[in-house]
C-alpha cells in the first residue's frame, strides 16, 4: 500500500485527508500542530511487518522472537513450532484479548447493577419489565418479588457467571436448540466466563497446546463466553438499569459541539460514567456554575462506543467515531475529554495538551500520561461526575482560537431487539413474523450486519458504499459500533435513506417507518444481533438454526482485538463473517483454510476476507443467495448489478458528509 497517497498536502499546506469533516477541521490554523493517527500512518517509514500481520511472528518465549515461514524447514521456531501452531496461538491470543475487554466491561456492569439494586448508587432500575423477562429466562420466578429483591437475585446470578468453573452459561439457553446441540457435540460450550480466557492464555503459553485445531476450539469457547456471556450480560443489565433503547432522533459528527456551551466529550465504553455525567450535566447546580463562566450549559457528546450507549438510550449526540477522536480535540472547542476504557488512543493526550482541553481518566485500569485522573466510583457517581464537569467548566473561559465545523447529520437510532419486535409486529402481537414472511416472499433478500471499527489504514469508506449496495439489493442492514457512527455521518440512519433501497425493502420498511440501516448500539450490543437471529429462527420458516438464515456479518475496517472475538462468536453461532482489509492468520494457509473452510463443516459458518466494498457486497450477496437457495427461496430474487452510474445516482440522493480513512 502506498501510504504517501493517503496524506497529501492540501492547498493551504494543511493535510488533505479525503474526508470532508476531518479535513475541514485539520486545515484550520487552530489545528496546526495536532498530530492524528492519520498523520502517524503516513509518517511511518515501514509498512507493517508481514510476519506480524500474517500471524507468524512468535514472541511467546525468550528463545525468539521467531519469524516462521510455512513450508520452509529452516524457518520454524527455535522450539520447533510451525506456522500453523504460531498463527493459531496468535489468533487465539487476539480472541482472548478482545473477549477479556468485553468480560471486564460485563463484570463492571453486573457489579454496578448489583450495587444499584442494593440502593448504593444514584442509578435506578428503569426497565422493570425487562428485569422480569430476564429473570424468567434465567430460571428465576419473578412472581410476587419486589423489583429490588429480584434485581439482587438476577445480579447475583449473573455476577457469579464470571467466576463459575463448571456447568454452562445461563444465557446460552436462549440460543436455538439446534445450535446448543452443535456446541455440545463439539465441546465448545463455555463453562464460565473468566475461565475460558485464562485457559486460552495458558494453552498459548510456550510448550502447551501445539495443535492448531485444538487451539481454535478453545478460541471459539472463549469467544462464545464473550458473546453469549459477558457481552449479553452487559447489554441486558445496561438496558434494565438505563432503559431499553427505543427509536430516537439525534445527530452525529463534530458539528454537534457547541459554541456557547461547555463541551464535554465522553469517550470509551462503559455507560456508567456517561450516564452519571448526563445526570450531572442537567443538575441545576452545575448549570448555574456553567452560566457563571458565561456558558449556556454543558453539552455532552460521545466518542466511540460510549457515544453509542448514550445515543441509543438518551438521544445524546455523537461527536466522533474511533478515527475522529483526535480530530474532535483539534477543534480547540472541547473543554474536557473524559475517558474510561478501550479504544482511547494515547495520541489524545498530546492533542488535548495543545489546547485548554482537560483530558480526564476515570478508571483505575486506564491511566494516560498527561491526563488528570479523577477516579470514578459508581457508589458516589454523581459527586464524581460533578467533580469532572467542574474541571470542564473551569476550562471554558480559557477556550482560545477554535473552530467548530458545520458538519452534523440527523440519525434515528435505538433499534434494540425489543424495538424491532415491536415495530414489526405492533404492541400486541410483537413478533419477527413480518420479517420472516418478507424474507420468504422475497421482498427482503436477507439480513447483513456491518459492525466494528473504522481504521485509517483502509483506503475506501467501505462501510458506507457497502451498505448502499446491500440496501439497493433489498438486504436489511444492522449496524453497531463505529461502523454505525460512519453510517450516521453519511445519512444512512434516517428513513429518508429508504430512497436508496430496493423496491421490496422500501415497501416493507416504509410501512413500519424504519430506516434501511438499523443502529443496534455499541459493540457489546452485538449480542442484540445474536438475539435477533435467534428470534428469526424461533419464529419459523427460515430453517432450524442460525446457520440456515439468509444472513451474514462483516467488519470491513476492523482494528481492535474485540472485533476478532466478536467475529469468532458469530462464526461459532452459525453466522459467517467477512473481515477486511486483512485477516490475522494469512501467514499460515493451514490455519486460514481451517477458518475459511473447516469451520463451515463444524459450525455451519466460516470466516472470509475482502477488501473493497464491491468485493464485500459480492461475497455477502452470494452468501445470502446461497442460503435462500438452500431454503428453497431462490427463485424469488434476482441480483441487481451495481455499476458506477448507479453509485453516482445514489450519491446524489443524499448529502454525504462521510468521514473516514484518509484516502477514500
Ligand atoms: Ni468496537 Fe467500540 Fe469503535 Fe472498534 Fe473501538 S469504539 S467496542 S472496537 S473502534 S467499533
Amino acid at each position: 500500500m502506498d501510504t504517501s497517497k493517503r496524506f497529501e498536502k492540501g492547498n493551504g499546506g494543511c493535510p488533505s485527508i479525503q474526508c470532508e469533516t476531518n479535513q475541514d477541521v485539520l486545515c484550520q490554523s487552530c489545528a496546526s500542530g495536532v498530530v492524528t493517527a492519520a498523520h502517524r500512518v503516513a509518517q511511518r517509514a515501514a509498512e507493517p511487518c508481514l510476519f506480524g500481520k500474517g500471524g507468524t511472528c512468535c514472541r511467546n518465549c525468550n528463545m525468539g522472537p521467531c519469524q516462521i515461514i510455512e513450508g520452509v524447514d529452516q524457518m520454524i521456531g527455535v522450539c520447533g513450532a510451525d506456522a500453523a501452531t504460531v498463527a493459531a496461538r496468535n489468533f487465539a491470543r487476539i480472541v482472548a484479548g478482545g473477549s477479556s475487554a468485553h468480560m471486564d466491561h460485563g463484570r463492571g456492569m453486573a457489579l454496578a447493577f448489583l450495587a444499584t439494586a442494593r440502593g448504593e448508587t444514584p442509578y435506578e432500575i428503569k426497565d422493570a419489565a425487562k428485569l422480569r423477562a430476564t429473570a424468567q429466562r434465567l430460571g428465576i420466578d419473578p412472581a410476587d418479588k419486589a423489583t429490588t429483591d429480584l434485581a439482587i437475585e438476577v445480579g447475583t446470578l449473573l455476577v457469579n457467571q464470571f467466576g463459575q468453573q463448571e456447568g454452562g452459561l445461563a444465557l446460552m439457553k436462549r440460543a436455538p436448540k439446534a445450535r446448543q446441540e452443535v456446541w455440545a457435540k463439539l465441546g465448545v460450550a463455555p463453562r464460565g466466563i473468566d475461565r475460558e480466557v485464562v485457559e486460552l492464555m495458558h494453552r498459548t503459553h510456550m510448550g502447551v497446546d501445539q495443535d492448531a485445531a485444538n487451539l481454535l476450539f478453545q478460541a471459539a469457547r472463549c469467544a462464545l463466553a464473550d458473546g453469549w456471556g459477558a457481552s449479553m450480560i452487559a447489554t441486558e443489565l445496561s438496558d434494565v438499569m438505563f432503559g431499553t433503547p427505543v427509536p430516537i432522533r439525534t445527530k452525529v459528527n463534530i458539528g454537534v459541539l457547541k459554541e456557547d456551551e461547555v463541551n464535554v466529550t465522553v469517550h470509551g465504553h462503559e455507560p456508567v460514567v456517561a450516564e452519571a455525567l448526563a445526570m450531572a450535566a442537567n443538575d441545576p447546580e452545575i448549570v448555574a456554575e456553567a452560566k457563571k463562566v458565561g456558558a449556556k450549559g454543558v453539552n455532552l457528546a460521545g466518542v466511540c462506543c460510549t457515544g453509542n450507549e448514550i445515543l441509543m438510550r438518551r438521544g445524546l449526540p455523537i461527536a466522533g467515531s474511533f478515527v475522529q477522536q483526535e480530530v474532535v480535540l483539534a477543534t480547540g472547542a472541547v473543554e474536557a475529554m473524559v475517558v474510561d476504557v478501550q479504544c482511547i488512543m494515547q495520541g489524545v493526550s498530546p492533542a488535548a495538551g495543545q489546547f485548554h482541553t482537560r483530558l480526564v481518566t476515570t478508571s483505575e485500569k486506564a491511566k494516560i500520561p498527561g491526563a488528570r485522573h479523577i477516579a470514578f466510583d459508581e457508589h458516589r457517581a454523581l459527586d464524581s461526575a460533578k467533580e469532572i464537569l467542574r474541571q470542564a467548566i473551569a476550562a471554558y473561559p480559557e477556550r482560545g482560537k477554535h473552530y467548530i465545523p458545520v458538519h452534523q447529520m440527523d440519525v434515528v437510532a435505538g433499534f434494540s431487539h425489543e424495538t424491532i419486535t415491536y415495530m414489526l409486529g405492533g404492541r400486541f402481537r410483537g413478533s419477527y413474523k413480518p420479517l420472516n414472511d418478507n424474507i420468504a416472499n422475497g421482498r427482503i433478500r436477507g439480513v447483513a450486519a456491518i459492525v466494528g471499527c473504522d481504521n485509517y489504514r483502509v483506503l475506501e469508506e467501505v462501510h458506507i458504499e457497502l451498505a448502499k449496495e446491500l440496501i439497493a439489493n433489498d438486504v436489511l442492514v444492522l449496524v453497531t459500533g463505529c461502523a454505525a457512527t460512519g453510517m450516521g455521518r453519511a445519512g444512512l440512519l434516517t428513513p429518508e435513506a429508504l430512497s436508496m433501497a430496493g423496491d421490496g425493502l422500501k415497501e416493507v420498511l416504509e410501512a413500519v417507518g424504519c430506516p434501511p440501516v438499523l443502529h443496534m448500539g455499541s459493540c457489546v450490543d452485538n449480542s442484540r444481533i445474536l438475539i435477533a437471529a435467534t428470534e428469526m429462527v424461533l419464529t419459523g420458516g427460515l430453517g432450524n438454526d442460525i446457520s440456515d438464515l439468509p444472513a451474514v456479518g462483516c467488519a470491513p475496517q476492523w482494528m481492535s482485538e474485540k472485533a476478532v472475538a466478536i467475529g469468532q462468536y458469530f462464526v461459532s453461532s452459525g453466522a459467517s463473517v467477512i473481515f477486511g482489509p486483512s485477516f490475522p492468520t494469512t501467514g499460515s494457509k493451514v490455519v486460514t483454510d481451517y477458518c475459511f473452510r473447516e469451520m463451515e463443516n463444524l459450525y455451519g459458518a466460516h470466516w472470509d476476507v475482502a477488501q473493497t466494498s464491491n468485493e464485500f457486497a459480492n461475497k455477502m450477496l452470494d452468501h445470502i443467495n446461497a442460503k435462500r437457495k438452500a431454503l428453497g427461496l431462490d427463485k424469488k430474487k434476482e441480483r441487481v448489478l451495481f455499476d458506477m452510474a448507479m453509485r453516482r445516482e445514489l450519491q446524489t440522493g443524499l448529502q454525504d458528509v462521510g468521514c473516514h480513512g484518509p484516502g477514500a
